[in-house]
């Protein structure tokens, strides 16, 4: 008997750890056991695993929301999967792993609000980003309204929403959904040595960078500031700013923890 495939596989080479969705027939639309999965994941990653390079298997990153799942959930049921799905995307964000996701096909709907939970976005020219939400008679339920409304503006996530526009990998990138727009099968070898990059970084550096910086730009200017000091503070602490810095005065490269 052949052994049923993952949903989501994972493989570690070093300190660099590789995520496929694999639901290629169902152009990798998240259902249940997908988040699930997500969500065990991020949970517990191997502590040897310092980056994520996230991608969904064949031509579409992820169409969004299983449609055929969503449409048997009646309202308080509907409400406590946007609640999980809150709860994953936050582990993905703030959990303290840094994830760069690599961009083809469809980046549709829920696809856009996992997309938008990942630190580094690189776009091939594929790449469609949507939110059809509008045309299905349903609404985001997956952060859309805080993420993306914070990456391009609640103004132009409206916009989006009611005319159900795609965006292009360049115009995402002129909009901020992209941080890369490369040209086809490029993606996923950028995806390795900007991984490479983030591994090498001191891991306390990385943690404030997925943790402080997102926060404090919901603050007041005044708190955030205050929380700053505190970050950098405590960075500083760590033997590995003795490490960045004698290393630089040294003129050589860093070797952190
Ligand atoms: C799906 C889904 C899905 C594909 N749920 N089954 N997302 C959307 O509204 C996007 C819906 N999908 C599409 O618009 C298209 O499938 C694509 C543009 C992504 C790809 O088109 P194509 O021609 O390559 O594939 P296809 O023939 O449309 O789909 C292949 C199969 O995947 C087909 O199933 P099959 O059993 O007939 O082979 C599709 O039904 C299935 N499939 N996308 C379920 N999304 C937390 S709230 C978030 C709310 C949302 O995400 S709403 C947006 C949902």
């Amino acid at each position: 008997m052949t052994k049923p495939e993952k949903i989501l596989d994972f493989r570690l080479d070093g300190a660099i750890g590789s995520l496929l969705i694999c639901r290629e027939d169902k152009r990798n639309a998240m259902n249940d056991a997908l988040l699930e999965a997500l969500d065990r994941f991020f949970a517990a990653p191997p502590p040897e695993c310092r980056v994520v390079v996230l991608s969904g298997k064949g031509q579409h990153f992820c169409a969004g929301l299983d449609l055929s799942q969503h449409v048997k959930r009646n309202a308080e049921e509907t409400l406590h999967h946007s609640r999980r799905w809150h709860s994953v995307m936050e582990r993905i964000q703030s959990g303290g792993l840094p994830v760069i996701s690599v961009l083809r096909g469809a980046v549709i709907g829920g696809g856009l609000e996992l997309a938008a939970a990942t630190h580094v976005r690189i776009a091939e020219p594929s790449t469609v980003f949507q939110l059809p939400e509008g045309r299905r008679g349903i609404f985001v339920g997956g952060g859309a309204t805080a993420r993306i409304g914070r990456i391009i503006g609640a103004d132009r996530m409206c916009e989006m929403m009611l005319t159900g526009r795609k965006y292009s990998a360049r115009e995402g990138l002129a909009l901020g959904l992209a941080h890369y727009a490369v040209n086809a099968d490029e993606a996923l070898p950028l995806a390795h040595t900007l991984a490479a990059k983030i591994a090498a970084n001191a891991p306390l550096s990385n943690y404030l960078m997925l943790n402080a910086i997102a926060r404090i730009n919901d603050m007041a200017q005044s708190d955030g500031l205050f929380v700053e000091s505190l970050a950098t503070a405590l960075a500083q602490s760590t033997p590995d700013a003795d490490e960045g810095l004698r290393a630089f005065l040294e003129k050589r490269p860093p070797k952190f923890r």
